[in-house]
């Protein structure tokens, strides 16, 4: 730690002593927590008015794990990388995992791609023609398979199934389809097998989305047994949906399978998390925080799932984590007993305070001490921007199209 950030942790651990909250605790947790990020976050991406290929995206699912260790050397909580199949497909998946043990990694969810191939165009699980729903439901089946080869323990799904007319489709068909699908595909996991049913409210489909919003996605879950739990993504909501409300009634049900990281200011913008709304991200973590508290474990698994489309890949990633430890951090200085006082007695202002109190904390001296005693970066992009790493692959990394994957 430079001499100015030690000094400003000092500041901070005197204050946060003398009010009582136990720091040990704290940074042990944050220490603890953990980050899955997205393959598909280091490669090129866009709109669909455009993709901008930036210098020195990665070629191939290896240089994305090149890319993810980068990320986790400099922030000391990110050891997993979420695939998507067929962007992330190998010849030798024992390969891909090897290789993801070499660089201190593993790897975590397995992304089916039901969303890009031509047959698609009306739906995968939900589409009318059974040929179709077959096609879809054996690249689950495929998934389930490699998720298995890379050590895997969670199939994380998502469907651009919906209809865009009033007529186009049955809207109770298309339900009982999916449904008979995802058993297959249920039945075909392994016990330690999760799978997670992410929702969205519209896009692609803009009449009608098969699973547009949490509640469907619960009942799907419920269908299929224990295992399948929801996913929230919080590019997925329509406006003024309380996210943290829900988020308090998945755990509640046993049933928050996982989060996608990301933020929004319209749709689903796929903007570094906690840049537009960051009061919102410290909410969310204060009811996950919370639960933690409860149980003594983290009550999901947390990935982040971004494209970046003007900014530098890698960067946008370290800020992200880092903005993902700053709203942990600050959950976990929510003064709990005060709170739960202030509730108690009807005191509504106090308890509000109590919120705003944590959330002014500057935490930043705090998380950089955590990555310190992580072995990690106290400043990650300043770090990586000295490192070289940048340069380095910009040379070598040369002829990449300009494709999603
Ligand atoms: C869909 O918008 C989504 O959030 C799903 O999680 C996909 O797998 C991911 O984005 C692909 O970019
Ligand atoms: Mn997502």
């Amino acid at each position: 730690m430079s001499t100015t950030s030690s000094e400003s942790y000092s500041a901070l651990e005197s204050s946060l002593r003398a009010a009582g909250v136990d720091l040990d605790v704290v940074e042990a947790r944050l220490r603890a927590q953990r980050i899955e990020t997205p393959s598909w976050g280091y490669a090129n991406s866009g709109t669909r008015f455009g993709v901008f290929a930036q210098e020195g995206v990665p070629r191939n699912p290896f240089e994305k794990l090149d890319d993810a260790a980068e990320v986790h050397c400099h922030t000391g909580v990110c050891p997993a990388v979420a695939v998507h199949i067929p962007w992330d497909r190998v010849d030798d998946y024992g390969e891909l995992a090897a290789y993801a043990r070499s660089r201190a990694l593993a790897i975590g969810a397995v992304n089916p791609n039901l969303f890009q191939e031509k047959d698609y165009k009306l739906g995968s699980v939900c589409h009318p023609d059974a040929r179709v729903r077959r096609m879809a439901t054996d690249h689950l089946l495929e998934c389930v398979a490699v998720a298995r080869e890379l050590g895997s323990d969670a199939l994380s799904l998502w469907f651009a199934d919906g209809t865009n007319y009033p007529g186009q489709d049955s809207l109770h068909e298309r339900r009982e389809r999916m449904t008979a699908c995802l058993s297959e595909a249920y039945a075909a996991m392994d016990p330690e097998m999760e799978m997670l049913v992410e929702y969205k409210l519209y896009e692609p489909a803009f009449y009608a989305t098969d699973l547009a919003d949490w509640g469907s996605a619960l009942l799907v879950c419920q269908h299929l047994g224990e295992r399948a739990k929801v996913l929230v993504d919080l590019g997925h909501h329509a406006h003024g949906v309380n996210i943290e409300q829900l988020v308090a009634l998945l755990i509640g049900e046993g049933r928050l399978g996982g989060f996608h990281f990301n933020n929004r200011k319209y749709g689903d913008d796929d903007l570094i998390v906690g840049s537009v709304n960051p009061f919102e991200l410290f909410l969310i973590y204060v009811e996950l925080a919370g639960a933690e508290q409860l149980t003594g474990a983290a009550p999901t698994r947390y990935a982040i799932d971004q494209s970046h489309n003007v900014e530098p890949k890698i960067e946008a990633m370290l800020l992200s984590v880092m903005n993902l430890q700053e709203a942990y951090a600050k959950a976990l200085l929510v003064d709990r007993d005060t709170l739960a006082e202030a509730q108690l007695a009807g005191d509504v202002l106090e308890g509000h305070r109590v919120l705003l109190d944590a959330y002014a904390t500057d935490v930043r001296p705090l998380c950089a001490k955590v990555r310190e005693d992580l072995g990690a970066s106290a400043a990650p992009i300043e770090a990586f921007r000295a490192s070289g790493y940048r340069e380095r692959v910009i040379g070598e990394r040369q002829g990449v199209g300009v494709s999603w994957a």
